[in-house]
């Protein structure tokens, strides 16, 4: 076939097979394929050597516009193509910027932990300090420092949960005396770690985590939250006590609520008593909801027993102090008339977004 043939026919295919690429990849086989290194194009231009010198330069130039020609039909289809594809993915990212977005479900405080810093709020106001502990405690930081005796029913195995790994060997049940480690079941001990660091005066809460095995009932849960504090100075009598926690329930329940003071017995306090406020619901005639009684429990309380002093090395002689129990939960129950604690813990959205 004569050079010129050559060309056009090369020309004609190109020029097809630009019209039928459908992608770049095709697009880039073809170019390749006639203009590329071993090209069919550049094997003919690298032959116009052999031929006559009188007709090199017409071929030259038919050779030369042949390749102009099918590099920019190369091109073109390569713009259009790429405008293509472009125009493709545009559209299969497209977001519908009008469509409903998702809500985000956002969760709320717990009840538990809005109450205990409220309680951290009223005692932080009066200069106390928030103290943080251990869990896990020992029989001595747990009972004995805080005046329990050896036979007392709260360090039994009904009463408090003794950690498994510490009992002795083979044995599933924890026997009074065998283990010395445990869940503490009050966060007093706390208070003894910070009496054996620092020297008085101390005004501190200490709010957290108890366990006890009870079962779970409208009234018990076998974990809840305490606030416990403590106050160890000069001259501190019954009466700076009464001052405290009345100004404390009128704070968390309100103005208009009367307190009473109801003897009774600690082993870490003399005297001790039981602090009632007046029943929200019937003002102190009697409802259900008080048992008839117009009053509610609500915490324990007393002036710490010298014993405790000696205990961690405070001199009873020169300091006394005094030291209460709240239990957090109950607080929640009181204020808000829940009917069964157990509701604390479900983890119930419907419930606990109305707090
Ligand atoms: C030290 C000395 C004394 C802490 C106290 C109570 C009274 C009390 C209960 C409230 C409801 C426990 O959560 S509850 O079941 N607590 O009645 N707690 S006095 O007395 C202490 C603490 C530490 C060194």
């Amino acid at each position: 076939m004569a050079m010129s043939d050559e060309l056009r026919s090369i020309q004609e295919m190109v020029e097809r097979g630009v019209r039928e690429a459908s992608s770049l990849e095709e697009l880039e086989q073809l170019r390749i394929s006639a203009t590329g290194k071993k090209g069919s194009l550049t094997a003919i231009m690298r032959s116009m050597g052999k031929l006559a010198p009188e007709e090199r330069p017409a071929m030259g130039q038919l050779a030369n516009s042949v390749r102009s020609g099918v590099e920019e039909a190369i091109a073109r289809r390569k713009a259009e193509l790429s405008r293509a594809a472009l125009e493709a993915r545009i559209q299969a990212d497209a977001v519908d910027v009008t469509l409903p977005g998702r809500r985000l479900s956002q969760g709320t405080q717990h009840l538990i932990s809005q109450i205990r810093e409220e309680i951290e709020d009223i005692f932080v106001g009066l200069g106390y300090t928030v103290e943080d502990g251990p869990y896990v405690e020992t029989t001595y930081y747990n009972f004995t420092a805080l005046n329990a005796p050896e036979d007392h029913p709260s360090r039994s195995a009904k009463d408090t949960f003794y950690v498994e790994d510490r009992a002795p060997e083979g044995k599933a049940t924890h026997v009074l005396g065998e283990s010395d480690v445990l869940l503490r079941t009050q966060t007093s001990g706390v208070q003894v770690h910070v009496m054996e660091e620092k020297e008085p005066p101390i005004y501190m809460i200490c709010p957290g985590t108890v366990f006890r095995p009870d079962t779970a009932d409208a009234n018990h849960l076998p974990q809840f939250t305490q606030v416990e504090g403590l106050v160890v100075d000069e001259g501190i009598t019954f009466g700076d006590l009464k001052g405290t926690l009345d100004y404390f329930c009128r704070e968390i329940f309100g103005k208009d609520r009367a307190t009473r003071y109801r003897p009774h017995f600690f082993p870490f306090t003399e005297p001790s008593c039981e602090v009632d406020v007046s029943c929200g619901v019937c003002h102190g005639k009697g409802c259900r909801f008080c048992k008839n009684t117009g009053w509610l429990e609500i915490l324990g309380c007393g002036m710490v027993d010298p014993n405790v002093f000696s205990y961690v090395g405070i001199n009873p002689e020169k300091y006394s102090g005094f030291a209460f129990g709240i239990g957090v939960e109950r607080v929640a129950a009181l204020r808000y008339d829940l009917p069964d604690l157990r509701m604390l813990m479900t983890g119930d959205m419907r419930f606990l977004r109305q707090f």
